[in-house]
């Protein structure tokens, strides 16, 4: 279906999930689709809660940040799992979740790749063939040196395990725990009609990045858009392919809101209002600096939440992910 500016905001199979985060987890609303706990205790939690719904990622949170990050759909929700995979689906939308050790697969690459080929295999003619957006996580990412780093071990069994299933990447984030855990955790969001895909020309398509990040490119596109929506990628100091301003957060954070407007732009929503925006920082003295750019570029209703994790490459500070709506939609009408 196509968006216009016009549209009533009924729900359609294009729309994407919306997003809610809260502080305290609690029993889900019997709306959430499936909910992330973050957390160092994210797993007693997920454990007292007993909601097949939840998965836990151990990322540290900051005090007052939100950590429980909850999707929201339409109409009645199954869980189950198949193939490999934990599911939770309604009609127009599905969450997943693999969780897998590295050891029996070798180490970072075999456990994407097996994690990938899951992926593609679960949807491949299922009822939610389109994959929109991936969240990976995984400990020590920056561990390892040149190509053996963690997370370009982690790109080389991504993309093996992906291949060509899907048309086009999904928008996508990948951070590193600090929990001495050495388990790949995907999680993702699919839906019954595809997304269009969006890319930053600020930077290059990550997909096109050249050899000295790594052997294989990493997979994912800059955005998704649904509907009015977009799915707005991490989103780091890159201009290019290049790191830029490294060792300064401040200079950081702006190229990000840079980055986040240009892809916003790109997608034909015009400047966006970010609707949900959430920050990953490495250093915890800089949460108070990327909370209060939050508050300068959110409005006082956006959704947010900061977790401390390590961000890709070694010399990056912070990466913003976000929802960027129109400004000629407001928040009532979605
Ligand atoms: C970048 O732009 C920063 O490997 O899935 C951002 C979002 C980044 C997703 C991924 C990596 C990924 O290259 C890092």
């Amino acid at each position: 279906m196509t968006p216009s500016p016009h549209s009533t905001g009924h729900a359609s199979a294009a729309a994407a999930p919306s997003v809610a985060y809260y502080g305290a987890p609690a029993e889900l609303p019997a709306s959430v689709l499936g909910a992330v706990v973050y957390g160092c205790d994210a797993r007693a939690v997920c454990a007292a809660l007993a909601d097949p719904r939840l998965v836990c990622v151990p990322l540290e949170t900051l005090p007052g940040s939100a950590r429980v990050e909850a999707w929201h759909t339409r109409g009645p929700v199954t869980t189950g799992e198949r193939a490999g995979v934990r599911f939770c689906a309604s009609e127009d939308h599905c969450f997943g979740v693999i969780e897998l050790e590295e050891a029996p697969y070798g180490g970072p690459r075999g456990a994407a790749r097996e994690a990938y080929q899951r992926v593609a295999a679960f949807h491949a003619g299922g009822d939610h063939p389109y994959v929109w957006r991936i969240w990976n996580f995984l400990d020590a990412i920056n561990e390892g040196d040149g190509d053996a780093e963690r997370y370009k071990l982690f790109c080389l069994g991504r993309a093996a395990g992906l291949g060509e299933s899907l048309r086009g990447y999904p928008a996508g984030s990948a951070l590193g725990r600090r929990d001495g855990d050495r388990r790949v955790q995907v999680v993702w969001l699919a839906g019954r009609e595809p997304g269009s895909p969006v890319e930053n020309p600020r930077q290059v398509s990550a997909f096109r990045y050249p050899r000295r990040y790594g052997l294989a490119s990493p997979s994912f596109s800059r955005a998704m858009r649904l509907g009015a929506d977009v799915l707005i990628s991490g989103t780091a100091s890159i201009v290019g392919h290049e790191t830029v301003h490294p060792g300064n957060l401040q200079a950081q954070l702006h190229e990000c809101i840079d980055n986040l407007t240009a892809v916003s732009e790109a997608a034909a929503i015009g400047a966006p209002h970010l609707t949900a925006l959430k920050a990953y920082v490495r250093h915890a003295d800089d949460a108070e600096a990327v909370a209060s750019a939050i508050r300068a570029r959110c409005r006082p209703d956006a959704a947010s939440c900061i977790l401390l994790a390590d961000i890709c490459r070694a010399d990056l500070l912070v990466e913003l992910e976000a929802i960027g709506r129109p400004r000629w939609l407001s928040a009532a009408e979605v």
